[in-house]
């Protein structure tokens, strides 16, 4: 018998201290509970908050936790989609997963590297030609184009612009209050009407794209019965693809921003050798805020470090504040690619987009495409362009879900290096 009272913050509700503080918000109460695990109250609900290598152990074992009905409403709605694979649990999300994880071979990564080094290439003519460049918007753009011709579709000049200001309002409005929050629901809207129709297209036969494309692959996919899956869940499984592709944009401008930020890195990169050039990428994914924390619910009573959990409760494992956490990192609030270099990254330690495993667990399926884009990115950035930094506000926030530097990263004179 276990009878620890699990560390409690009182109060009605702490909504409103989870948007002050943001990505902080679970490390500070760890802090001063010195606790790796505290219960609070989120939106109106007992919510089980938890920190470090160990909890997350814990979180993805799927024998004690699983995510039916644990994601909230607003990330449905913007961010995942109804019945996806962020819900889904047991047999059902394995098979699923194998869908997403099928299109994530060797050749698959080498053609998206280089539609990326094509797409980065046209940019670049294009940014040599301007005066100032802001690069967030350029980079959205560009990796628009690298996911629909990846997926395998064609898609007009003009409605690639429209599809990179949706698909972008998705994830910038999954975590925002007021109407950017609403532009976010309106755009899953619209995009899932656009994507339904493609679908249509494919198994009307109108369409046929190649075969081993996301979009292929996930009209044609059959669930566990042997039927076809419904329209609506290929529509929000791809999006589950084209999403996030944009999403990396954020991620390219905290590379661009760390080498602003530390110019000495320009040098190391230039002369490193790939490993370095990981290493850097990990510490920008590590240290730089992105996803917040993941939420699940207990599936069923058990005992962790003499406390009881109980069955039906909501948690949420805390990502940033895992990978800033003093126990797994000396000193986190540094930028240093060199930790790296002894440490390995831990399945449950470095969690920037998930830990534990990818076909069984909920790790992202699009980790080592991100990274690979990164890698890309940041050979552009050090090898391939010179550019001025004019004055602007580079600052970011850290109650803004996902921040991204206020100035979205200005670069000014883009020339090509010789
Ligand atoms: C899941 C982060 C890019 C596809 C996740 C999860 C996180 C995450 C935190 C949840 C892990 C969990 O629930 O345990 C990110 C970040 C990205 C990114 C920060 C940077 C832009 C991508 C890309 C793709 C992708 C490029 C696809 C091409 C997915 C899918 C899942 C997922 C399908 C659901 C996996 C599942 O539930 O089993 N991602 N991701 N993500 N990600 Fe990503
Ligand atoms: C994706 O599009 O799936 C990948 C990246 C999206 C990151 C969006 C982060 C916002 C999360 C907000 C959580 C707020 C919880 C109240």
């Amino acid at each position: 018998m276990s009878n620890n009272q699990i560390p409690r913050e009182d109060g009605i509700d702490h909504t409103l201290p989870l948007l002050k503080e943001g990505y902080e918000f679970i490390l500070n109460r760890k802090r001063s509970f010195n606790s790796n695990i505290f219960e609070t109250r989120i939106m109106g609900k007992k919510s089980l908050c938890m920190s470090g290598r160990d909890a997350a152990q814990v979180f993805y074992d799927t024998h004690l936790f699983h995510r039916e009905g644990a994601a909230p409403n607003r990330l449905v709605q913007t961010l995942f989609g109804e019945n996806g694979v962020q819900s889904l649990d047991g047999q059902a999300h394995r098979h699923r997963k194998e869908m997403h994880m099928s299109i994530m071979n060797e050749k698959n990564i080498k053609k998206f590297q280089e539609l990326a080094i094509q797409y980065w290439e046209k940019a670049l003519d294009h940014w040599t030609k301007k005066e100032d460049i802001v690069l967030y918007d350029e980079v959205k753009e560009l990796l628009c184009k690298v996911a629909c011709t990846w997926a395998g579709v064609l898609v007009e000049e003009e409605e690639i612009k429209w599809l990179t200001k949706e698909l972008s309002e998705m994830f910038e409005g999954a975590g925002a209050i007021g109407p950017n929050h609403w532009k976010g629901r309106n755009a899953q809207n619209n995009v899932e009407k656009w994507m339904g129709e493609l679908v249509g297209k494919i198994r009307e036969g109108k369409l046929i794209p190649p075969e081993d494309t996301a979009l292929y692959q996930y009209t044609w996919y059959k669930d566990l019965d042997g039927n076809l899956l419904d329209p609506s869940i290929v529509v929000v499984e791809l999006l589950n693809v084209y999403r996030p592709m944009v999403a990396i944009a954020v991620y390219i401008n905290f590379v661009a921003l760390a080498l602003i930020e530390h110019p000495d890195e320009i040098e190391k990169l230039k002369n490193a050798d790939e490993k370095y050039t990981y290493m850097f990428i990990d510490e920008v994914r590590r240290y730089y805020p992105f996803f917040p924390f993941i939420a699940a619910k207990v599936k069923e009573d058990f005992t962790w470090r003499d406390y009881k959990i109980e069955k039906g409760t909501l948690a949420y494992l805390d990502i940033y504040g895992t990978n800033h956490d003093e126990n797994l990192w000396l000193y986190p609030q540094e930028f240093n690619p060199n930790r790296f270099a002894d440490q390995g990254n831990d399945r449950f330690s470095f969690i920037p987009q998930g830990g534990g495993e990818y076909l069984t667990g909920h790790r992202c399926a699009g980790e080592q495409l991100t990274i690979e884009m990164m890698k890309v990115s940041l050979d552009y950035l050090v090898n391939h362009m010179d550019y001025e930094v004019p004055e602007q506000d580079l600052t970011f926030e850290m109650n803004e879900f996902p921040s991204i530097p206020r100035s979205r990263v200005i670069l000014r004179n883009v020339e090509r290096k010789l």
